[in-house]
């Protein structure tokens, strides 16, 4: 009889064991263009957990943070292709793609984050979600993106006048220019990658976000004045290509959704405490914040309302998002 060295027999059998485990688990990749340990990764990370005690260790999830897969917009084409598996993305990077859901880059759509959360938590945040499958994504749940206030290079901004003449980046969907050019502004969309480089070299002055991406991206270095004026309020949301949930058993499907709902109280308690954490390391970077009066900003967004709420069905909708207490 033929006999193998113990050394490549043990060789052998690891080698097999290991196929084993890789073929008996799916390790779905996910993008993200925050850096590790920003509360959106570290929820969808608890997503991945949760999915892998699930299904027993048939699913696990690996986060590609930092924009390690590219800038949102080509990670949302790629979703869609199925090239990546999952994504969590803002909702304002699907542009005007998803009418249903373009109401929430509407500003000052919610009134507070309570509000959001009382919307999100309800039938219309379920249909909201529904709304994504038309563009061959399946949208699982919602995170907190908290409020976006304008910051730039130049001087606090107090009242849309201030604004006049500013160049001031925004995310690519076409709403967004229409409300930056509405306050008397110039918008500039462009990935959130160049953003800190657009500023330093001049080409934009200045953007808009809440203050952990403005404090993680290093913005508050290089544009100095925050100001408050919350405008919008853009939930953020994680996707899985149509392409993997249609090879999904039913079963697992329902698995998918629980384990994306139960990471949410994650990632809200995270969020809320990187909002605080992130407040104070930009006022130690020397950033200057300003509240502002809000009234004049939110008079000022009739004409975006107007162009981008005309479809009975989503005057419909935002009727019904302004009357949830
Ligand atoms: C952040 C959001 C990111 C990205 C970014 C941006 O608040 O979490 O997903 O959309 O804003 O402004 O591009």
């Amino acid at each position: 009889m033929f006999h193998l060295p113990k050394l490549a027999v043990t060789a052998i059998v690891a080698a097999a064991l290991m196929v084993g485990t890789a073929s008996a688990q799916t390790v779905l990749r996910s993008s993200d263009t925050h850096p590790d340990g920003y509360p959106t990764v570290e929820a969808v990370k608890h997503f991945g957990e949760l999915l892998s005690e699930k299904t027993g260790d048939r699913y696990s999830v690996e986060v590609f943070h930092s924009a390690q897969l590219g800038e949102e917009k080509d990670t949302i084409e790629q979703t869609q292709f199925g090239v990546i598996d999952l994504n969590r993305i803002s909702i304002g990077a699907f542009g005007t793609q998803v009418p249903a859901a373009t109401v929430t880059q509407l500003p000052y759509i919610f009134r507070s984050a309570d509000h959001m959360h009382a919307v999100l938590d309800g039938p219309i945040g379920e249909e909201i979600l529904a709304a994504f499958d038309a563009v061959d994504v399946v949208a699982l749940a919602y995170y907190d993106g908290g409020a976006r206030s304008f910051y730039n290079s130049e001087k606090p901004i107090n009242s849309p006048a201030d604004m006049a003449g500013m160049k001031l980046r925004v995310m690519q969907s076409d709403i967004f220019v229409d409300m930056v050019a509405a306050f008397g502004g110039n918008a500039t969309p462009m990935p959130y990658g160049e953003v800190y480089s657009g500023i330093q070299t001049g080409v934009i002055d200045g953007a808009e976000n809440n203050y952990p991406s403005y404090d993680t991206a290093g913005h508050a270095e290089v544009a100095k004045f925050y100001s408050l004026d919350e405008h919008l309020m853009v939930p953020e949301v994680l996707v899985i290509s149509k392409v993997v949930w249609d090879g999904l058993t039913p079963e697992d499907q329902v698995l998918f959704r629980e384990a994306a709902k139960e990471s949410v109280a994650r990632q809200r308690e995270l969020w809320a405490a990187k909002e605080v954490e992130s407040k104070a390391a930009v006022e130690a970077l020397g950033a200057q914040i300003n509240t502002v009066d809000k009234q004049p900003f939110i008079d000022a967004m009739k004409p975006v309302y107007e162009k981008y709420v005309t479809d009975p069905k989503l005057q419909d909708l935002v009727a019904r998002i302004q009357a949830t207490e």
